[in-house]
């Protein structure tokens, strides 16, 4: 695999465009798509402790071999979040309608503050709609969306906050209110009337607010408000931006738990691609969360790194070091020796249920890795006495796995979030929590 820097810096240069929407056919010249060109690799077990004896019983998962692999994915991965992260969140309601899209939902937009001095300081703007009439606390998906909540769908209710952006041949990054072309551009990634007629709430922050997704950026990142005392922010297991964008989900999870018309015990994270990373990474290290929807989080998310087709460690790398702890360069060229890859980020999800998604079109991330990476993390469910997987043979494209508290599918069509997603992943949602409206 021969990879020029010309052609690294032209990549780079094709990913920075498709930040604000990665609806793209993910396959790029110069990587491996051949299965039978992988070369051999161990899959890293899930249920065998670091000294090589195997996990046995619950008590020994959650006592030793969980936050044993926590800490493999802080030292080597995502970096460690830092101790003094914790804040005191405080919330202000900035708008509520409880007659939203025509009276079908109530709609709130809360600014959540992270640092201590008042109205001023570090804050993100949470989203919220939730059902009209639900007459009980709902169930709510919660994500983070890339180009600003103005764009998960065309309520004009939506007040839009500053975006980040980096003109062409800028040096500056620039903070400003977004077009107000980009409203609802991503209507179709986030189905936010289908979620709420099926009887949940919708939540979502814009990425944007907790760190820019820019190289030497991280000068705007919530990193910088807790600079972990007593260790360099340089450490190289500290903390990168997929560290702090699932940092964020926590607190929007810190206020949804506050809020009386949310189901405190019910709360879903969900993501696209890198920001499905965040989310699997969020649940890993938030007991509250209550289900993960992850759609297509490829490698360094949910699909298995030791596994060499599609995306290596070091385009990543490469491309994004500023999302991993400085310890993931070590990797590099040495994919199928990393200490912490997928089966086991999505093994911290148990015994809660989880969604792993994939798409026909979007081999870069390695479909069939994602697969074998759901899979894997289902010894762990059966385990603690859940139901994983309930099938260990691939399924055909559009033909979904529900029935498990892992579920699974590969859709046809390209690297993305589409009404099939959502269908399939409410259907699972139902299944497990039960529907939420009468039918
Ligand atoms: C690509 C990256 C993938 C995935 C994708 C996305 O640049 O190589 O791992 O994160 O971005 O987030 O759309």
């Amino acid at each position: 695999m021969i990879c020029s820097s010309l052609f690294r810096a032209s990549l780079a240069a094709i990913f920075f465009l498709v930040i604000a929407t990665p609806a793209t056919a993910q396959q790029f010249p110069g990587y491996n798509y051949d299965e039978t060109k992988i070369p051999s690799y161990v899959l890293l077990d899930p249920l065998q402790l670091n000294d090589g004896s195997a996990v046995k019983t619950p008590e020994q998962w959650w006592r030793r071999r969980r936050p044993e692999i926590v800490r493999l994915f802080d030292e080597n991965v995502f970096g460690r979040t830092p101790d003094n992260a914790r804040v005191r969140l405080r919330a202000h309601v900035v708008e509520i309608d409880r007659h939203a899209l025509a009276g079908r939902a109530v709609r709130k937009q809360i600014d959540l503050y992270f640092t201590p001095d008042a109205d001023r300081g570090a804050k993100m703007r949470l989203l919220l709609y939730l059902p009209a009439h639900a007459g009980k606390p709902s169930a709510v998906v919660l994500g983070l969306n890339f180009g600003g909540n103005q764009t998960v769908l065309d309520d004009p209710g939506i007040l839009p906050t500053p975006v980040w952006t980096k003109p062409k041949g800028a040096i500056k990054l620039e903070h400003n209110l977004p077009d107000e072309k980009t409203r609802g551009t991503q209507t179709q990634e986030w189905q936010v009337e289908k979620v709420i007629d099926r009887g949940y709430g919708l939540a979502t922050v814009y990425y944007g607010d907790l760190e820019p997704d820019f190289k030497d950026a991280s000068q705007y990142s919530v990193r910088q408000h807790f600079l972990d005392s007593g260790r360099a922010a340089s450490a190289a297991d500290a903390w990168g931006a997929i560290g702090a964008w699932a940092w964020g989900l926590s607190r929007a999870v810190d206020y949804l738990a506050s809020d009386r018309d949310v189901d405190a015990k019910r709360i879903v994270v969900t993501g696209h691609s890198r920001l499905g990373k965040v989310a699997d990474w969020a649940a890993a290290q938030d007991l509250r969360i209550a289900a993960v929807l992850s759609t297509e989080s490829g490698k360094g998310g949910q699909s298995l790194s030791r596994r060499q087709i599609g995306e290596t460690l070091e385009h990543l790398e490469h491309s994004f070091p500023y999302w991993f702890c400085a310890n993931y360069a070590k990797w590099v060229g040495h994919d199928q020796e990393i200490p912490a890859d997928g089966n086991l980020l999505l093994s911290l999800v148990a015994p809660r249920p989880l969604y792993v998604a994939s798409a026909a079109g979007d081999e870069w991330s390695d479909p069939r890795g994602e697969f074998l990476s759901a899979l894997s993390a289902s010894s762990v469910y059966k385990l603690l006495g859940a139901s994983g997987l309930v099938d260990s043979t691939m399924p055909l494209v559009d033909q979904p796995l529900l029935e498990g508290n892992v579920a699974y599918h590969i859709r046809s069509g390209k690297h993305d979030v589409t009404q099939f997603d959502w269908e399939q992943y409410l259907n699972f949602l139902d299944l497990q929590f039960g529907k939420q409206v009468r039918q």
